[in-house]
């Protein structure tokens, strides 16, 4: 009789958090239905909360893991102005990371539980990295093409439902919008007074980085598992395949002006949708990749294992002279 009764009061309270827990969440909704912006100590489902984790820090992985391809260019430079350019863009990108990875430390996640993610291979970051720089042309191209394929993708993060990363998505898209032109204009520049090898020297590069650039935008909304949910939330604004189609878009024009061929020959207008059709993505490709098995992932992850390790000494360090200060606060207060 005892139990019975016990399970059934059980019942009448998991009903009550129900419809409480389904209220809250109505609110919510209506909130970002509304255009609010939800700030770290609201309310929010753990769903909500778990999809911006895995955002933002696959985001933030992105951003360090990607200054690795265009690191290797920084003592081959071709001259100073452009080893300073270059220097500062990969700083940037440094700190786009660390923006990013505070951002998510908001949502309840530590830096370190993030990190043990990314170095232990259970999170993602962008497929594009993964693949090699062959050539000075790569850093151009990296500029125009992958900074031009993350600008298109940030720039509605900046109206995130989320506060702190709509906020941190303002100064990365101000600083991407530099990278991109800086890429453009030293291909400009080796397009219009460079010697026929090195306008072969960007047209390999242009054919290299195409596909990995418009893979960068996820797969088809079709096959997206999380687009829908976030859409419906505000996470992402503008779906998968809407944005590679405008970045396709822009970008036909900005390689007419350039002078290179994009690696496409499906890439046609077309004037009944107002766009440019193009060619099928090997998605094979993308997953292999995805999943760990492209050109660079293991060197990749081997470099920022290897720095964490190197960089143990300095957080020991950090660590012992914060303790030194509060200690030292501790004994001037009693
Ligand atoms: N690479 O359901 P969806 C940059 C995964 S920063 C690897 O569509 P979602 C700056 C996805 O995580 C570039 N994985 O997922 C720079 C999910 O797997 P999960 C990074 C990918 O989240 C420039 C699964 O596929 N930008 O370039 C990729 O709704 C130059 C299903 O996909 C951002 O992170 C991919 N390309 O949409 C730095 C922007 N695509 O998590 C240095 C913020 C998809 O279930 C030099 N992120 N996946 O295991 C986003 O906008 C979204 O997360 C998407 C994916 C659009 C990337």
């Amino acid at each position: 009789m005892y139990t019975q009764s016990l399970s059934l009061d059980q019942e009448k309270k998991l009903a009550a958090d129900t419809a409480e827990e389904q209220s809250r969440e109505a609110a919510f909704q209506a909130r970002i239905d509304a255009g609010d912006y939800i700030e770290p100590k609201d309310w929010m489902p753990a769903h909500y909360r778990k999809t911006l984790v895995r955002q933002i820090s696959q985001h933030a992985h992105s951003e360090i893991v990607g200054m690795l391809p265009e690191g290797n260019w920084i003592t081959r430079a071709p001259s100073l102005k452009r080893k300073a350019i270059l220097l500062a863009k990969v700083q940037d990108e440094g700190g786009h990371g660390l923006y990013l990875y505070a951002a998510a430390e908001t949502l309840g996640t530590s830096r370190d539980q993030m990190l043990d993610a990314l170095h232990t291979g259970k999170a993602k970051y962008s497929s594009i990295f993964n693949y090699p720089t062959l050539t000075w042309a790569d850093v151009g191209v990296i500029g125009w093409l992958v900074d031009g394929a993350a600008i298109m993708n940030q720039v509605p993060l900046c109206r995130c439902s989320y506060g702190p990363y709509a906020r941190a998505m303002i100064r990365v898209c101000r600083e991407e919008s530099f990278h991109q032109r800086q890429g453009y204009e030293s291909l400009l520049v080796m397009m219009q007074s460079g010697t026929e090898a090195q306008k072969a020297m960007v047209q390999d590069a242009v054919n290299r980085w195409w596909w990995p650039s418009i893979m960068m935008f996820g797969p088809h909304d079709s096959d997206s598992l999380h687009s829908e949910q976030s859409m419906r939330w505000g996470i992402k604004r503008i779906s998968n395949d809407e944005l590679r189609q405008k970045f396709v878009d822009a970008t036909v024009e900005q390689a007419n002006v350039l002078g290179v061929t994009l690696p496409d020959p499906d890439m046609k207008w077309n004037e009944a949708r107002g766009h440019y059709d193009f060619g099928r993505i090997d998605w094979d490709e993308f997953w292999r990749v995805v999943g760990g098995d492209g050109p660079c992932n293991r060197e990749r992850l081997a470099t920022r294992v290897k720095a964490w390790d190197d960089g143990e000494w300095v957080r020991e360090a950090a660590l012992a002279h914060t303790h030194k200060q509060q200690q030292q606060q501790t004994k001037e207060a009693a």
